[in-house]
């Protein structure tokens, strides 16, 4: 089988009971959220070998998230649990059409005591793909450090690097986050990014932006999330597009990172670029027909059922 790996902080998210602004919400459900660990749930949930290494709070909620994770099949060889940094919270706001807001109490996040140091050669053995994104870096600038580690030992085994730039623009400057960017792409092999952060990132989202960016960093896939639009492939010197699946969105946070773990898991499995496409929006389409960052994230007979349009027997 497969293994994936990647890194980022995990938070305890407080959703809604009541759609609309936040400051009129009284009753919350809590949750789990933090993006590198919804990837990481859904490589697990598709059935691939699933590490992610993390540091979370020594208290009630770090231990909340380390069961449900553990529970979820996840390898938490290299999650500790750190006393002092309070686990990260995150209060989601929820409007009437499934869009969302964000508020963060992650300041001081408990990945803030990982060190480059900490990240060892023996951490990526049976390892595939490293996917890396953009929230970890946005936590500190000495993350970049820990970044450049990981990519340094997964390149000298000749591990695939995938990177999602998750752009946070509550947790750092577009100015930042820019520069971040600019400094990994070289090292990039898979670049998977939503339609509009791109836009943000180089000024553009015109086709022929798109594809000197790929081909000035040697970017080998280049792959734009379009949310109800589908999603575009750029590699190999063609661009190819794939329509989304029609579906009724109640909570959309999530599904970018469901289609990463969608598009890496059928680029693992041998499935060509339309497939890939196609499945990848299956897993992200139907993270939006349920409630909660990682609750959405299908099985694999799921996704096939609902590519197939199978009818499911409930009962
Ligand atoms: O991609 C989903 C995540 O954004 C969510 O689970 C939590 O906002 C979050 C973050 O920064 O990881």
């Amino acid at each position: 089988n497969f293994g994936i790996l990647t890194l980022g902080d995990a938070m305890i998210t407080l959703n809604p009971a009541t759609t609309g602004p936040l400051r009129f919400v009284s009753a919350f459900e809590r949750k789990v959220g933090g993006a590198e660990l919804n990837f990481a749930i859904g490589c697990a949930r598709l059935g691939l070998r699933s590490k992610w290494i993390s540091r979370l709070g020594k208290d009630e909620f770090g231990r909340a998230i380390y069961t449900f994770v553990k529970g979820e099949g996840v390898d938490m060889t290299d999650v500790a649990m750190v006393e002092g940094y309070p686990t990260s919270l995150n209060v989601k706001e929820i409007r009437e059409d499934g869009s969302g807001k964000t508020f963060y109490y992650r300041h001081q996040s408990p990945v803030l005591t990982l060190e480059p140091e900490e990240i060892k050669a023996e951490m990526f053995e049976g390892i595939d793909v490293v996917h890396l994104t953009g929230v970890f870096l946005a936590i500190h600038r000495k993350n970049m450090d820990i970044v450049q580690k990981v990519i340094s030992i997964a390149k000298g085994k000749g591990i695939i690097i995938s990177f999602d730039p998750n752009i946070r623009l509550k947790m750092w400057s577009i100015e930042e986050a820019r520069t971040a960017y600019h400094t990994l792409f070289p090292d990039i092999d898979i670049l998977l990014t939503g339609r509009d952060e791109i836009k943000s990132i180089i000024g553009s989202d015109e086709e022929k932006e798109l594809t000197s960016l790929a081909e000035r960093y040697s970017i080998g896939q280049l792959v734009i999330k379009d949310g109800a639009d589908g999603s575009a492939l750029y590699a190999d010197g063609q661009w190819l597009h794939k329509e989304a699946f029609p579906v009724k969105p109640v909570d959309t946070v999530g599904a970018g990172d469901g289609f990463d773990a969608g598009y890496l898991y059928s680029l693992l499995h041998g499935y060509g670029p339309e497939q890939r496409l196609e499945f990848a929006n299956a897993v992200g389409a139907l993270v939006t027909t349920v409630s909660g960052d990682n609750e959405g994230l299908p099985l694999m007979e799921e996704v096939l059922s609902f590519i197939n349009k199978e009818a499911v027997v409930e009962r």
